[in-house]
């Protein structure tokens, strides 16, 4: 047997699945509901009825659960909503908790 085939045998491979990371959509008193439900459905490819749902959430309990993914796809989100939110005068904000 050549040597980098037996290097390659007593090499011990090593996988890591990434970490997630939980976005969750925070409550406050200006943003309007349809504006939370427009978010839910354009930046978390929601249907109606889940970001009717998950508003409501948000509305009632402070904070709701929009979706977990890898870091730098929940950090986009997260700097998605913000600019979207500023962008149509609303102060509403996204928050990013490892799994
Ligand atoms: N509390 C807001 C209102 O009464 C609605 C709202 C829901 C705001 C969810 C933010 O993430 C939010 N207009």
């Amino acid at each position: 047997m050549g040597t980098n085939a037996q290097l390659e045998l007593d090499e011990e491979v090593v996988l890591k699945y990434p970490k997630k990371y939980k976005v969750f959509l925070l409550n406050d008193d200006y943003t309007s509901m349809e504006f939370v439900i427009d978010i839910l459905m354009s930046i978390f490819h929601k249907s109606y009825e889940q970001a009717q749902d998950i508003m409501l959430e948000v509305h009632k309990n402070d904070r709701g659960l929009c979706g977990v993914y890898t870091y730098e796809i929940a950090e986009t989100k997260v700097m998605q909503v913000k600019r979207k939110a500023k962008d149509n005068g609303f102060p509403l904000k996204a928050t990013l908790e490892e799994e």
